[in-house]
């Protein structure tokens, strides 16, 4: 295959030292495709530890940075400190970003080139609103956020573009196979117009928004969807049959 599945954990605001322990426990000693990336987003205060405590097949990922190397900046993380625990990805601009936090285009756009810049890599996150999506702008506001990732990207090798419908977000409602393939080919061919046919080719595009186990693989077999990022169900066991989606 042209692009290599990518299977992304984020793991939110969730977990203890001793919970996380566990979840590695299960990861580290599970059968894992190895055609599969996959990636785990620990809350920032376990970086150091999940790294120390993931099999190194694993990447790890922080859920969130600052634009900035260091600073005035109060409750802030840099991207040189998530390298310094051994990190190498970093979310950026996941919903919960954009619509709990407040953070705009423009900031995510700076945290992304920055991220970049310091040598981390990104999982750049877009998706609509449910009444975007009723409104049928669905696409006008993908197009736009993924603008702004792209203006700010200097190397498409270290970006995983994830498509996230905020409606299907820790919901229950998953989009449906057909409804994800449509928007992932939507911005492949984005990509194609607006980068380059060789980005379009390689940028993996994978889908975020109440996957599971039982979801999984019909999503996977489509042609456009290049892997997962994960919320609830990569806090289970679950999460190692999602990996396998492809197996
Ligand atoms: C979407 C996803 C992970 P969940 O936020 O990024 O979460 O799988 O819980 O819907």
């Amino acid at each position: 295959a042209l692009r290599s599945f990518f299977v992304g954990g984020n793991w939110k605001m969730n977990g203890d030292k001793e919970s996380l322990e566990r979840l590695m426990c299960t990861l580290n000693t599970a059968s894992l495709d190895d055609r599969t990336e996959v990636v785990c987003g620990a809350p920032s205060i376990y970086l150091d530890l999940v790294r120390s405590g993931l099999d190194l097949r694993i990447g790890v990922a922080a859920q969130n940075c600052y634009k900035e190397a260091k600073g005035a900046f109060t409750g802030e993380i840099s991207p040189a400190m998530i390298k310094d625990c051994g990190a190498d990805w970093v979310i950026l601009g996941h919903s919960e970003r954009r619509h709990v936090f407040g953070e705009s285009d423009e900031l995510i756009g700076q945290k992304v080139a920055h991220a970049l810049a310091s040598g981390l890599a990104v999982i750049a996150c877009v998706g609509e609103k449910l009444e975007e999506r009723e409104a049928g702008t669905t696409e006008e506001v993908v197009y736009a956020q993924t603008k702004v990732v792209a203006e700010n990207v200097t190397d498409w090798g270290k970006v995983v573009l994830a498509y996230e419908p905020v409606w299907a977000i820790g919901t229950g409602k998953t989009a449906s196979p057909e409804q994800a393939q449509e928007v992932h080919e939507k911005l492949r061919a984005w990509l194609r117009a607006n980068v380059s046919d060789d980005v379009a080719d390689s940028v993996r595009i994978i889908y975020g928004g109440s996957v599971t186990a039982t979801n999984c693989r019909e999503l996977a077999s489509q042609g456009d969807v290049d892997g997962f990022l994960v919320g609830g169900a990569s806090l289970k066991p679950e999460f190692v049959d999602i990996i396998n989606a492809r197996a």
